[in-house]
């Protein structure tokens, strides 16, 4: 059983987000999501329009998705990978030219995702808060 991992806070769930859960999913058998609390989006600069348990609840119904958790630092990802077997991390294609995650394998496979053009939290924000 492959197991992946990707991080991320999934805020107003839009058809990018699932196209990544799905390609994610479609690289092994188990997807976990970490999804970055309220705590950690405010350590980030970040503030999401639904809270942790409403983007939780919201990822768990989503058929590629077998497990949520949180996610609470920057530094937990070896830990999960371990504590869950994991084969795969999926980062988004954001970060692909970083050499911010790089350290990760070590541990198991990285794996960066072309995000979907034309959709994000952001811009969904803009558009609505303009109407
Ligand atoms: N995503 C995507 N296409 C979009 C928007 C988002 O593929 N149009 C992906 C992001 O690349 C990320 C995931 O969906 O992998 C979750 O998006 P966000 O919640 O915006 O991610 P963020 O909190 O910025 O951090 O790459 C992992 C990052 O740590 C995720």
């Amino acid at each position: 059983m492959r197991r992946v991992l990707t991080y991320g806070t999934f805020d107003l769930l839009h058809y990018g987000h699932i196209n990544l859960l799905k390609r994610a999913k479609a690289l092994g058998d188990y997807l976990i999501v970490a999804l970055s609390t309220d705590e950690f989006n405010a350590l980030k600069g970040k503030k999401a329009y639904h809270n942790y348990a409403t983007r939780k609840m919201m990822l768990e119904a989503v058929r590629y998705v077998d497990l949520v958790i949180p996610e609470n630092n920057w530094e937990q990802k070896i830990d999960d990978i371990k504590k869950y077997d994991v084969d795969i991390v999926v980062m988004g294609s954001d970060w692909a030219d970083s050499d911010r995650f790089r350290y990760l394998e070590q541990y198991c496979s990285l794996v960066f995702l072309e995000r979907t053009k034309g959709i994000s939290t952001t811009q969904i924000k803009d558009t609505l808060g303009n109407r």
